[in-house]
């Protein structure tokens, strides 16, 4: 049965549009970890996913996991294959970061099973629910969790109003005892795949709606704190100041320059906090993130080097004290080539072109490469504009993606030759 394209796109945004009504505030989109909000949405994936015919479970870190048996009467146990995304969402976020994902999943799966198409592997639909580290200074646990690689002293990490991640998760209902149990085993996973939206101009620049990602980079997040010394604006010769905002300025024009010295690489200070903040007040103390990020592993420890160097004698010549504390740090992975290659021929199955590109941004797929072979499909992202509002897919390139995924699934299996699609 071929898939209707068409419909499935229409379908798709459709859903997106039901799962951007689960928002904390009006008028933008927020939706963080273990909040109300991602109650509502666990709870409508779930009812999309019974709809489509999968039986439904639920994680000790809240991910929602739509199961599809797929091996018809094979008797010999079989694998699982993987495919995913989030349900998290940045502050005032675009709608399709994440949710496509899942979406393009529940909808692909939905057709194969309803096509009656005989797979030598199971499938399971994962909408993880902490990718962008919103709430906590963490990110990736709920696919960190599948993978058997959380890291049990995030529990104790507070959000903004002083909630533990582990009193979120008992508040969502869950014990963090059975975490452990979120694990799958490396010999009973197939592969993983995720959807997602390019959120960069690469696509749109080669007039393409479909991407296949060669590979994802590495991170690094770090919290900086500088001490000086408030003082009274009006009072103290500048000489004699020790401004904490000054001197993170000018580290925070280092690094900018420290990026740009590297090839592809790419930092950025997104929050700065002044303390006290008062316009007559000399800065007594400053924090601010940055998130590093390159495909080159070697560049990126010389660059934080280089960094962490720069701030020591910025500081020094200022008599500020400065702390860089990293908080949250993942390897660029490669993403598997025979899925690659099996991603592309089934966009080439629909007359698209695939474009291969790098992913500048992180996803669940990095940790989740570390249990399985994993792969990413990239749909195009209008003005390249995302974590924003005005983020776009139009239904026609989510509808290739559904469908492109459905020829991945069908030529996986065949190049295990058991695939048997019904008449
Ligand atoms: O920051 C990222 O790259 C992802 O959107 N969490
Ligand atoms: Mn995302
Ligand atoms: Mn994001």
């Amino acid at each position: 049965m071929k898939p209707d394209i068409v419909a499935l796109g229409a379908r798709a945004e459709k859903m997106i549009e039901e799962l951007a009504r689960f928002s904390a505030q009006p008028g933008r989109l927020v939706r963080l970890f273990l909040s109300p909000q991602h109650r509502q949405a666990a709870d409508h994936v779930a009812g999309r996913m019974r709809a489509a015919g999968l039986s439904v479970s639920e994680d000790a870190l809240g991910t929602v996991r739509g199961h599809w048996p797929g091996a018809g009467r094979a008797r010999k146990p079989v694998k699982t294959l993987l495919i995913g995304s989030h349900l998290d969402s940045v502050i005032d976020a675009g709608k399709y970061d994440g949710p496509l994902g899942v979406v393009a999943g529940i909808l692909a799966v939905e057709h194969l099973a309803r096509a009656g198409v005989e797979l030598p592997f199971a499938i399971d639909v994962l909408a993880f629910g902490d990718e962008e580290g919103s709430r906590f200074p963490a990110t990736l646990s709920t696919s960190a969790a599948c993978v058997g690689a959380f890291d049990r002293a995030t529990l104790g990490l507070a959000d903004a109003d002083g909630v533990t991640l582990e009193q979120a998760i008992r508040a969502y209902g869950k014990d963090p005892g059975d975490i452990a149990h979120c694990a799958y085993k490396a010999a009973e996973v197939e592969a993983y795949v995720e959807v997602h939206i390019e959120q960069g101009p690469v696509l749109e620049g080669e007039n393409q709606p479909l991407g296949v990602v060669t590979g994802i980079v590495g991170q690094s997040r770090l919290r900086v704190a500088v001490t000086g010394e408030a003082g009274h604006a009006g009072t103290v010769p500048m000489n004699m100041r020790r401004d904490a905002l000054a001197g993170a300025a000018l580290m925070i024009c280092e690094v900018e320059r420290i990026a740009k010295a590297h090839a592809g690489m790419v930092a950025t200070v997104g929050h700065v906090e002044v303390i006290p903040g008062a316009v007559n007040v000399i800065p007594g103390r400053v924090q601010f993130t940055m998130d590093l990020r390159s495909m080159d592993e070697r560049a990126r420890e010389a660059a934080l080097r280089a960094f962490a160097a720069a701030a020591q004698g910025i500081a020094r010549a200022r008599k500020l004290q400065v702390d860089v504390e990293p908080f949250h740090e993942i390897a660029a992975v490669d993403c598997a080539p025979a899925l690659r290659r099996t991603l592309a021929l089934a966009v080439e199955d629909l007359a698209l072109r695939p474009i291969h590109l790098a992913s500048g941004a992180g996803h669940d797929a990095q940790m989740m490469a570390s249990l399985c072979p994993s792969a990413m499909l990239f749909v195009r992202c209008r003005g390249g504009i995302s974590h924003n509002p005005a983020e776009y897919a139009s239904p026609a390139d989510m509808g290739a993606a559904v469908g492109a995924i459905i020829r991945f699934v069908e030529r996986h299996a065949a190049a295990q030759g058991a695939a048997m699609a019904s008449s």
